[in-house]
């Protein structure tokens, strides 16, 4: 049963939970292995943000779309007006900049790492750019993952890499401004196999400590080991003020990038429990970019993307249930089995009563995904984008 107080902190809590939704989750991917090609996907930045904007328009969660500088500015901060325009028109913003220091046949050992100072240079005019990019959209985080690393023993020195890393990542540091910060994602493995220069939480805390206040890290859900404990790494970044932002994805055995909470929504549910339990104690919501890192090869994009915002939003809603006073009260005299049924039972509840209640309160569709599917968007881009897809099919044979 869900008490008065609990709804009350649910609607609030979705009140204040937006999700930022990923340019590249709109177009086609896949793995690599091939891909499998589908007649809607936005073929073009315009057509990713419009795409951006249906999801917005139905679930009123997701008002920002993150861009991948190569693959949205290939002509850096010029293609700026245009992406704006059709941000606006399709009630989003441009969100998190992120900078391509990985696919240039220059970055084959690496970028901010690599052992040449002229790739190096190279990519440290690319990030500079993407902050001009920054600049002019007027987004606060530039978001940064490297695909550094060596693959065998022996091939790089560690420590090298790792102090010119700090060196490019301080000089990024002083080209921010006003409200601007950097994210520092991190990998365990892939591209790089042996060791990748940024591969935990404690190294991407170090260069961010390096670097100065404000950078911060980013938590990619798929990017850690089998079985580790992510909810607590973000209890401790919490707590050390450190936490900048979120990639959110599922995955089963490696960065499968699937749909949030397909595999493990416990998990998820258990990240948002650790901020709603910190927002708690501390009385303040902490600054933290939540973002979506999908990539939606075999379903729908688009719906695919909507799935996603409302898992998000029911795994938020249900962590804002937990009964904090009680959770703590249990948890400080060791009665173990209670609190830990503090959190089960939240984790149960059926919140999706309340979500629809809270929709009609926003004038949204109580059903984003049937509201999306009755409104014809779909059959739509299907029509104007199918030939400009088949061709890409073609050009794959
Ligand atoms: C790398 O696996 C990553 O998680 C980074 O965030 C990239 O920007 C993104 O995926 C590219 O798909
Ligand atoms: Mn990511």
């Amino acid at each position: 049963m869900i008490t008065t107080r609990q709804l009350e902190q649910a609607r609030a809590a979705l009140d204040g939970f937006t999700i930022e939704l990923p340019s590249w989750g709109f177009a086609n991917t896949g793995t690599r292995f091939g891909k499998f090609i589908q007649p809607s996907a936005a073929t073009t930045t315009a057509e990713k943000v419009a795409d951006a904007g249906a999801v917005h328009r139905f679930t009123g969660c997701c008002p920002s779309v993150a861009v991948h500088v190569l693959w949205d500015f290939p002509n850096g901060a010029a293609g700026v007006p245009v992406v704006m325009k059709s941000a606006a028109q399709n009630g989003v913003r441009i969100g998190a900049i992120n900078p391509n220091v990985f696919q240039d046949q220059c970055y084959k050992n690496g970028s901010l790492g690599n052992p040449d100072p002229e790739v190096r240079k190279t990519a440290l005019s690319h990030i500079l750019d993407s902050v001009e990019i920054q600049n002019a959209t007027g987004s606060r985080d530039l978001s940064l993952w490297f695909a550094d690393g060596i693959s065998y023993p022996g091939t790089g020195s560690i420590r090298a890499r790792k102090n010119a890393f700090i060196e490019g990542l301080k000089t990024v540091h002083t080209a921010l401004s006003g409200d601007q910060r950097m994210l520092v994602e991190y990998k365990p493995f892939e591209p790089a196999f042996y060791a990748t220069d940024i591969a935990d939480w404690g190294m991407s805390y170090i260069y961010c400590k390096h670097s100065g206040p404000r950078a911060k890290v980013l938590v990619d859900t798929g990017h850690h080991y089998q079985t580790q404990n992510i909810e607590q790494i973000v209890a401790w970044l919490l707590s050390e003020n450190m936490l900048g932002g979120f990639h959110f994805n599922d995955r089963r055995y490696a960065d499968d990038d699937l749909t949030l909470g397909c595999m493990d929504p416990y998990q998820v549910f258990r990240i948002f429990h650790e901020i709603c339990y910190f927002t708690w104690e501390t009385g303040k919501a902490p600054d933290i970019a939540y973002m979506v890192d999908q990539s939606h090869n075999l379903k729908n994009k688009i719906e695919e993307t909507i799935q996603t915002s409302n898992n998000a939003q029911e795994l938020f809603a249900k962590a804002s249930l937990v009964d904090h006073e009680r959770l703590a009260a249990r948890q400080a005299k060791g009665e173990l089995i209670d609190a830990e049924e503090t959190l089960r039972e939240a984790f149960f509840a059926d919140v999706r009563p309340l979500m629809r209640d809270w929709r009609k309160s926003k004038g949204l569709p109580e059903d984003p995904l049937a509201a999306f599917r009755e409104s014809g968007y779909l059959q739509k881009a299907e029509k104007e984008r199918a030939e400009r897809n088949q061709s890409a099919v073609s050009s794959y044979a």
